[in-house]
């Protein structure tokens, strides 16, 4: 009897394969990369939808498209080649292509075994999802780190943009600093006894992921929006003076600065504002690069806050810390006048809605001379050793009492950091 029913099986198996063979690539849900020369994609597109674009080697265009557009090219019998890299679950971990840069995965993982380690002081959550599904996840740090204290709320986030890999290296590895050097560091220690503070080290995964495996230099979230089209800038999308200009954001989809539908329109953001009106923070810090500078609202017009004075002398003591470890200089100011004009951006959101002192930090290098968005992977113990003070700094000045290191505070004068005196 049972090896009638073994047979059987078999039978069916081998009846399945001839009715469905095996695919040749890929299966048929999920997405591909492949390779087109230009001539073939020109005559593809006589009679079919462009596809979504990702970089052009050579001769050849390379495509992200759904497994489905494989199977009708086949059948319209089009020359293409299927790019043999490995295509990410969303939750699939992989250590190859970013180095000692920290993916999705890795970064999840990373907090995870945080938040084990150290029960008392660290809990992970999420805030919300993405359009692609992905979690986004922030690990608050605080002494009783499962109770809401009265102690001030400081927001740490890295990674509005996919390219800027080591914006997410500072939130994570201070978050990792924290935990470690709480029982031996003053400045940690009065950081996690005062402070609540919450690190969103990943705010656009789905970028992030994309850059990672497919398009290095991808910047905007992965919304389609429509006309084969992708992406608003999450940078853009907050909702204090939302589309204020066409200077400082755009209304176009196709720009790497798309404001998005609506104020809000995005996941990101609205787990971000959801997330900061349940936990109103008292100071933020948003990392990106590059550029080696310190900005501070506003960023959509030309003109001073009434907190402008102080927020420059945080900026300014910042930038000191930051000097005296590498010494390379980062300048500060309001955003509008120090980098350009943003509408819609982080800093001026926060600032507006919860009066709390909102900073952009572009981190190094200090050009596109120096690699621009492409960081190698010895600057992130660099950048971060450098960044540190300054973020033990932030947080500490938020909570009241005796400082954790008056006499070095009382002493000479500090220098002052050259602008872009960078060794390189
Ligand atoms: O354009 C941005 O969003 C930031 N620069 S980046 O090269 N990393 O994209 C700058 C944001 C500046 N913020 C303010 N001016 N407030
Ligand atoms: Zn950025």
């Amino acid at each position: 009897m049972i090896k009638k029913i073994t047979f059987f099986v078999l039978l069916l198996a081998v009846a399945f394969f001839f009715v469905f063979p095996a695919q040749q690539y890929a299966p048929v849900t999920g997405k591909s990369v492949i390779g087109m020369t230009l001539a073939d994609y020109r005559v593809y597109l006589k009679n079919n939808p462009p596809l979504d674009r990702l970089y052009r080697s050579g001769d050849t265009y390379f495509f992200l498209v759904e497994n489905e557009v494989i199977l009708e090219l086949e059948s319209q019998g089009f020359p293409f080649q299927v790019k043999d890299i490995p295509l990410p679950g969303i939750n699939a971990p992989q250590t190859s292509t970013n180095g000692d840069y920290h993916s999705y995965q890795e970064t999840k993982n990373k907090l995870y075994e945080l938040a084990e380690r150290f029960p008392n002081l660290a809990r992970v959550f999420s805030i919300g999802q993405t359009i692609e599904g992905r979690e986004i996840y922030v690990v608050k740090i605080s002494d009783n780190a499962a109770v809401s204290e009265a102690e001030p709320n400081v927001f740490i986030m890295g990674c509005h943009h996919a390219r800027e890999w080591i914006s997410v290296e500072m939130p994570l590895l201070f978050a990792q600093y924290l935990l470690e050097n709480y029982p031996t560091n003053a400045g940690v220690r009065r950081a996690v006894e005062g402070a609540q503070v919450y690190i969103l080290p990943i705010v656009n995964p789905d970028g992030l992921e994309f850059s990672i495996h497919y398009y290095r230099m991808w910047r905007k979230n992965r919304r389609y929006n429509g006309d084969f089209c992708w992406g608003v800038d999450v940078n853009r999308n907050y909702g204090y003076k939302w589309g204020y200009d066409d200077i400082g954001s755009s209304p176009s989809p196709i720009s790497e600065a798309y404001r998005g539908a609506d104020p809000f329109s995005e996941p990101e953001t609205r787990a971000i504002k959801a997330f900061l009106i349940e936990n109103p923070p008292v100071g933020a810090l948003s990392y990106h690069n590059y550029g080696q500078q310190i900005l501070y609202p506003w960023g959509y017009i030309d003109e001073l806050t009434p907190d402008d004075a102080e927020m420059e002398a945080i900026a300014e003591e910042m930038s000191e810390l930051i000097f005296q470890v590498n010494g390379r200089g980062y300048t500060y100011g309001p955003g509008a006048s120090t980098i350009y004009l943003t509408n819609g951006d982080s800093d001026d959101w926060i600032y507006a809605t919860f009066g709390a002192f909102a900073f952009t930090i572009e981190l190094p290098p200090l050009s596109l001379f120096n690699g621009g968005f492409i960081t190698s992977e010895e600057e992130i113990a660099l950048t971060f050793a450098e960044n540190l003070p300054a973020m033990i700094y932030f947080v500490n000045y938020y909570i009241p009492g005796p400082w954790y290191n008056q006499a070095e505070r009382e002493g000479p004068i500090k220098s002052r950091p050259t602008p872009g005196n960078i060794e390189k």
